[in-house]
């Protein structure tokens, strides 16, 4: 059986959970589902990064223990990944005991083979970003080149991590290896970047005496470690490296880290130099998506434009007649749906309430609604299989989907996977058009009625497999009015004609109009 490793990034828990986390849990979520109805021993990882300044400034801003604001937080986080039927095998924290003893163990070791120095630093340290700029990398007001807030000048000693001394090794892997980072133009990005300056190397500790929230450093307790070099651990501490030997050389090296492309540089620069210089093999891929703006602005505090997840749920639930679990999926397939992975995209909640209109009140809900009416009406909800043949006017359609669906999925390419998911669904609606079963009943021609009802549930049943990865509860309702009892979802059910008889039960529509005035 093939193993299948992703992690998200861990978020930082100074403020709560946006669009944009959500958006990257979401991706991870619907490639784990669909890995794991094909098959495969997957782990999902996600979870918090609950060092740093910019947490320890957040909680004094608050007049809160450290300890108590994260804990808050966290739960937040919790809540929202309940909440959108997340399905992560483990919830990594930084402040975990055992990831402590990890980083600590990492840290030791890299200093005794002599990969960790001590020295004297000059540079300027973006809160924000927790970053370290050299003076020509600030942009031309001398701010973070990366959010153009204000980088204050920091001098002490320090200690290092030798990324110079990997510097041609890297340079040479990524030659060799230019699916390590995509898409391409990120790939493209971080070899630019590499070009233009030659790696200093890394500053992974922050004296005591100016910020105290973090993981001791174990050569020096007068320091702690610097919040990425902590965080970047999580990868390989939340599968057991170091305590569940078994568990680790089962998972890694992880096959993707799905990441925003705020943080290319610590993942496809830093990280796989720190897993060289620790002998640990390399992660297969570095994906890092695009970036969610709202209303075409940059999401942010001072715009007052942040979307929050909770809220926007709520409120659609509130338009779609309460149902919490199908107004989630219906944020999730928005998600998925709205922007090509990798690529930026933009929100608003017309352009929301316009995707579920048009593809999933219209195409789907309508498809099932009214085929089980049907169903119903014309075999007293028991559609049997009489004749197992797909019709000639799903062929194309069908075989698009089976032949594309799978290896766009796998990438995350839920994007165009969808687009042909649709397409199925749009045929089967003009297929009830033109076989017109309401002529076939009034002329009581049985047998071609008892196809096409089969037929439209073997359609329909088919469409709720592949739309499992994207919208779970969603796929499980329509199930459910199915009559089939999937008790764990497999991509070989997924096939024309594997079922012998359909016991309608029918549910509300599954997704209703939303009128907008
Ligand atoms: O960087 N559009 O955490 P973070 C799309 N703790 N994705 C977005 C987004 C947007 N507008 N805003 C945020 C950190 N994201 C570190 C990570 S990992 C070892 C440590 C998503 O809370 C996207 O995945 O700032 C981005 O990379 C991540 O949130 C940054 O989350």
């Amino acid at each position: 059986m093939n193993k299948f490793y992703l992690t998200t990034p861990i978020y930082y828990v100074n403020a709560n959970p946006h669009i944009g986390h959500a958006y990257t849990n979401v991706i991870c979520d619907c490639l784990a589902r669909f890995r794991r109805m094909r098959g495969e021993k997957v782990f999902f990882l996600t979870g918090s990064d609950e060092h740093g300044e910019k947490i320890q400034q957040a909680a004094l801003k608050e007049g809160l223990d450290v300890d108590d604001f994260i804990g808050g937080k966290v739960e937040i986080f919790r809540q929202l990944w309940k909440k959108l039927g997340l399905s992560h095998d483990f919830f990594v924290r930084t402040s975990w005991p055992e990831h402590k003893r990890v980083v600590k163990g990492i840290i030791e070791k890299l200093y005794q083979n002599g990969d960790i120095y001590k020295s004297r630093y000059s540079a300027f340290y973006c809160v924000g970003c927790e970053t370290f700029w050299t003076k020509v990398q600030l942009d031309q007001q001398g701010n973070c080149p990366e959010c153009g807030r204000i980088s204050e000048q920091i001098s002490e000693e320090n200690y290092f991590f030798k990324l110079s001394k990997y510097e041609s090794w890297f340079k040479d892997y990524l030659e060799k290896n230019p699916d390590f980072i995509k898409p391409r133009i990120r790939y493209n990005e971080v070899k630019k970047f590499l070009e233009g300056h030659p790696l200093t190397d890394l500053c992974v500790s922050r004296p005591k005496k100016r910020i105290s929230w973090g993981i001791s450093l174990p050569i020096d307790e007068d320091y702690i470690v610097y919040v990425w070099f902590d965080a970047l651990i999580n990868y390989i501490s939340g599968i057991g490296y170091g305590s569940d030997q078994e568990k680790f050389n089962t998972f890694w090296p992880a096959d993707v880290h799905y990441i925003g492309k705020d943080i290319l540089r610590h993942h496809a620069v830093f990280w796989p130099i720190m897993l060289k210089a620790m002998g640990l093999e390399l992660p297969r891929c570095i994906f890092a998506h695009g970036w969610w703006k709202i209303e075409e602005e940059k999401m942010s505090k001072s715009k007052g434009n942040i979307v929050n997840p909770f809220n926007l749920i709520d409120q659609l639930s509130g338009l779609m007649g309460g149902n919490q679990e199908m107004a989630a999926d219906a944020f999730r397939y928005f998600l998925m749906r709205e922007i090509p992975a990798g690529l930026d995209g933009n929100f608003s909640l017309r352009a929301l309430i316009g995707r579920i209109n048009s593809d999933l009140a219209n195409d789907l809900g309508n498809l099932v609604y009214r085929s089980l009416n049907m169903a119903c009406k014309y075999a007293q909800g028991k559609v049997e299989s009489t004749s197992r043949q797909v019709p000639p006017e799903f062929e194309k359609s069908l075989m698009n989907l089976e032949e594309n669906y799978g290896f766009l999925a796998q990438e995350g390419n839920f994007f165009k996977a969808l687009d042909y998911l649709f397409e199925f669904i749009r045929r089967i609606n003009k297929y009830i058009e033109e076989v017109k079963p309401w002529n076939l009943n009034k002329e009581k021609k049985e047998k071609q009625l008892a196809h096409f009802l089969y037929s439209i549930c073997e359609g329909i049943k088919i469409v709720s497999f592949y739309l499992y990865p994207v919208m779970p509860k969603a796929s499980l309702s329509i199930q459910r009015q199915l009559g089939i009892d999937s008790k764990t979802f497999s991509l070989k059910q997924a096939r024309w004609g594997m079922t012998d008889v359909f016991q309608i039960k029918k549910e509300k529509p599954l997704f209703p109009r939303i009128d907008v005035n």
